[in-house]
């Protein structure tokens, strides 16, 4: 398939420091030949902030105009925007994007541990990167958001969240609160272990096609979003904020599978991986493993 690969080195807004690295790691790592070596036409886009460093969330939003501008691009010219970025709040742009696309009704998939739900009054840490999902909902920075994205907010009972492990208490109450689909890391990896990840994924699909006005048996369109430090750190320690009791790098790649054989992944963001603290290159391992199985050939269904 065509592929667009748009590089964001990012963390909150600066570029090249922390997590914003990762993706000239993958780059370097010859993230784009290895999916050429698989068949597919391969291109390399990088996104830049247009505005000098005024704060953090003009920056985030600057970056994300220019993601979203990739995206819809990527989209036009019938290619697959394949996202590698420093921080969660690129999925705003990918989102916006989407909205510009034609492709707004895709659900959302997002595997984090934190949850990325946190406003200004819930957050304890003030962590601009820990409300991308609430941003993305309308419930923190709305005006900045549809202003500067012109994107309107995305339904919450389109999301489904899992591998969430690292909540500050209100933002999880509000989570649990919300429409949002959760599926809690210690549920995750129970499942995981059990082989029965299918069942919840089986039931978020039946509820998008239902949504969605989509025939029985037909694949609701999806965009997935892999916030790496959803792995244990173990398979993952290069990331700003690990968690334990995370998936295997095999369990993630299982989950990979079993949504592509349910929904049509429209797009894909992998964030988060900070290269300074992953010494073993364990996780570039596991966030390029990512990339490819998301490109692979899908595994006929059952
Ligand atoms: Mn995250």
């Amino acid at each position: 398939m065509r592929i667009t690969l748009i590089a964001v080195p990012y963390d909150l807004g600066r570029a090249d420091v922390g997590s914003g690295r990762g993706p000239g790691v993958y780059l370097d790592a010859g993230a784009a030949e290895a999916l050429r070596a698989r068949g597919h036409e391969v291109d390399v886009v990088g996104v830049r902030r247009a505005a000098p460093f005024r704060n953090e969330l003009d920056a985030v939003l600057d970056v994300d105009r220019g993601v979203a501008a990739a995206v819809a691009e990527a989209l036009r010219d019938g290619s697959f925007p394949l996202v590698v970025a420093g921080n969660c709040n690129v999925t705003l742009g990918v989102r916006a994007g989407l909205q510009r696309g034609g492709r707004q009704e895709a659900s959302l998939l997002w595997l984090d541990a934190h949850g990325d739900f946190n406003t200004p009054d819930t957050t304890e840490s003030g962590y601009l990167d820990g409300m991308p999902l609430a941003m993305l909902c309308g419930r923190a920075h709305r005006d900045a958001v549809e202003q500067q994205l012109v994107m309107a907010p995305l339904a919450e009972a389109a999301v489904l969240h899992a591998g969430g492990r690292d909540f500050d208490r209100r933002e999880r109450d509000s989570l649990l609160a919300s429409a949002v689909r959760v599926i809690e890391g210690d549920e995750l990896l129970r499942r995981a272990a059990q082989g029965a990840l299918a069942p919840l994924l089986d039931g978020f699909a039946a509820e998008r096609r239902v949504a969605t006005g989509l025939e029985p048996g037909e694949a609701p369109p999806l965009h997935l979003h892999v916030d790496i430090d959803v792995l244990d750190p173990s398979a993952a320690p290069g990331v700003t904020f690990p968690a334990p009791n995370g998936l295997s790098a095999g369990q993630l790649l299982e989950l990979i599978d079993l949504v592509r054989e349910r929904f049509d992944v429209v797009a894909l963001t992998v964030t988060s991986f900070t290269p300074e603290r992953d010494e073993a290159g364990t996780t570039l391992a596991a966030g390029l493993a990512v990339l490819q199985r998301v490109a692979a050939e899908l595994v006929p269904r059952p």
